[in-house]
């Protein structure tokens, strides 16, 4: 093999005319017309001068294109570099600095926006738009259609991903092919996915979840998806009887069991529900279990792990469990403070070894090796326990970190912008229930002595410089936040008081 994860995704599927994504307008495309586009893209990375090892970013809406370039970037040799559409261009400036990528594709609309900040990264600008076109597919479109795929091995880069950091500065994951295909065939056989798999994909492209885990696993098993362009709840009605598996997020879950529509019957057709990312709540589970006669299947991974854990295929789906470890992956609980390993049924520290876990965070050698130990095992900061059967059970987490909606959002790093605002002493930013994503973000302010801070104007602050789901929804000014003898923020105080 030249390119194991390209030869194993995409190369193999050369030729077949079957259809590999169904979209929302009714039209298909089939393998052999994806991979034209895929060639052409890898042509015209080459063409433009990358060379193997240069990063590639992306920040556009999902589109059969955009995936494209992932697979383009596979077959060049090049890394992929995902960005979320929501990130503000104060947020992409960084991702573009920080991974020296060599060229930037983003939307048209936001060309002018952005164009400074690839010029100052000294990247490239691009745009490739969610209906295909775009200065990206325009260069492409007299390139060739018979690349070349660039040779790489199992431990080259494949894709950075960035995750924010509990210091607020985020770090580039840096997953090798290995990482990525290894996982993704222990999760195409553990969940049993084959080529009359069709899968309901309504996930963002961005993110481990909807990129390395939905798309990787069909592509691994010769399946295809309906390809959403977002999670729109009159759309996955109507395709949930077209499809045999979907995968999302816990609040795609409560939404389909709020709507009267989704039963038994509307679900006859489906084989596997999956969810991840976030806690699934035993409520959910029971619900949707009586609702429509199937039981959730949870699994738990990260960014920088993709997938650890799984609830079994055949066997009991536990909920409020995220499963036994996968093949291949080791899962031990540790002391936090000592690192010692405890025993079965005791609380502490997930670490994990395997072909999953990343190699270490991009040009960042000291929080490297604070995570990830000598021995291989990585330090994942989620707080469980496994039990006699080997169910891993999450119980909490050692790191600052809300879940909303699926998306991970670093306290520290809106504290850090909080703090900076004109008549702000400090502030603590904390994570309280929500019905829909679980959990929404509030921020409890101090003020200066004397001082009144203008809450219109940190929130215009925040806007212009975070992403929309990362803006805490309340802003509570005190007179002082809650701490313990070390002087640490009791952040359980402040839940408990604004999470009611
Ligand atoms: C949208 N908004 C959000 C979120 N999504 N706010 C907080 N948290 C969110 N997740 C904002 C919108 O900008 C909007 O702002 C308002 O909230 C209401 O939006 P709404 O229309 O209700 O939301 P939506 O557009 O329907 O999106 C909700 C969603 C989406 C479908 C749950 O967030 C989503 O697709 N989440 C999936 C995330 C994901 O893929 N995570 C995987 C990460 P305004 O007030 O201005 O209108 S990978 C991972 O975690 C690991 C590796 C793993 O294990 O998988
Ligand atoms: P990310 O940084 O986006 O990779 O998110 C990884 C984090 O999401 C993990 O460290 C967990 O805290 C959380 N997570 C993922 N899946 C689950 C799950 N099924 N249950 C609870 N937490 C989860």
């Amino acid at each position: 093999m030249t390119n194991p994860l390209f030869d194993t995704l995409f190369g193999r599927h050369i030729g077949q005319s079957t259809a590999f994504l169904h979209l929302e307008d009714g039209k298909t495309i089939c393998h052999d017309a994806f991979l034209h586009t895929v060639s052409r893209y890898a042509d015209t990375l080459i063409g433009a001068g990358l060379v193997t090892g240069d990063r590639v970013a992306l920040q556009t809406d999902k589109s059969p294109e955009a995936l494209a370039v992932y697979a383009a970037c596979v077959q060049a040799g090049l890394v992929f570099l995902p960005l979320n559409t929501a990130y503000t261009p104060d947020e992409v400036a960084y991702f573009i600095q920080d991974s020296g990528a060599s060229m930037f594709i983003c939307q048209p609309d936001r060309r002018d926006q952005l164009s400074s900040i690839a010029q100052q990264a000294g990247a490239m600008l691009e745009t490739l738009a969610a209906d295909g076109t775009g200065s990206f597919p325009e260069r492409a479109q007299f390139a060739s259609a018979d690349f070349v795929t660039v040779e790489r091995h199992g431990d080259d880069l494949a894709a950075l991903l960035y995750t924010s950091g509990t210091t607020g500065r985020s770090k580039g994951a840096m997953l090798s092919q290995n990482n990525l295909l290894s996982n993704a065939e222990t999760l195409a056989k553990a969940w049993r996915f084959t080529d009359q798999d069709v899968l309901l994909h309504a996930l963002p492209i961005f993110h481990t979840h909807g990129l390395f885990v939905a798309c990787n696993v069909t592509l691994v098993a010769g399946g295809s998806m309906i390809f959403l362009p977002w999670f729109d709840l009159d759309v996955i009605v109507k395709n949930l009887p077209r499809a045999t598996a979907m995968m999302g997020v816990p609040t795609f879950y409560t939404r389909l069991l709020d709507d009267s529509r989704f039963d038994a019957d509307l679900t006859r057709h489906m084989r596997l529900f999956i969810s991840g990312s976030a806690p699934l709540l035993a409520e959910t589970h029971t619900r949707f279990e009586a609702r429509t006669g199937h039981r959730i299947l949870e699994r738990y991974g990260m960014t920088e792990t993709n997938m650890n854990t799984s609830n079994p295929y055949e066997g009991d789906r536990r909920a409020g469990t995220v499963g036994l470890a996968l093949q291949g992956v080791d899962i031990i609980i540790t002391n936090p403070e000592t690192g010692k390993v405890l025993a079965t049924n005791e609380v502490g520290m997930i670490e994990l070894r395997g072909h999953n876990v990343f190699s270490g965070y991009w040009k960042m050698p000291e929080k490297t090796a604070e995570e990830l130990r000598e021995n291989g095992f990585f330090i994942t900061g989620d707080l469980g326990r496994i039990d006699e059967d080997g169910y891993v059970h999450i119980v909490g987490r050692s790191k600052d970190l809300i879940i909303s909606g699926g998306y991970n959002i670093y306290p520290k790093e809106i504290e850090q912008l909080l703090d900076l605002q004109p008549d702000i002493l400090e502030s603590a930013v904390i994570g309280v229930p929500h019905m829909d994503f679980g959990e929404q973000v509030f921020g409890v302010l101090v003020a200066q002595r004397g001082a009144t801070p203008d809450l219109d104007q940190i929130t215009a602050a925040i806007c212009r410089s975070l992403a929309r789901f990362k803006h805490p929804r309340k802003l509570f000014v005190v007179d002082q936040l809650p701490r313990n003898a070390m002087g640490k923020v009791q952040k359980n105080l402040l839940r408990a008081k604004y999470g009611t």
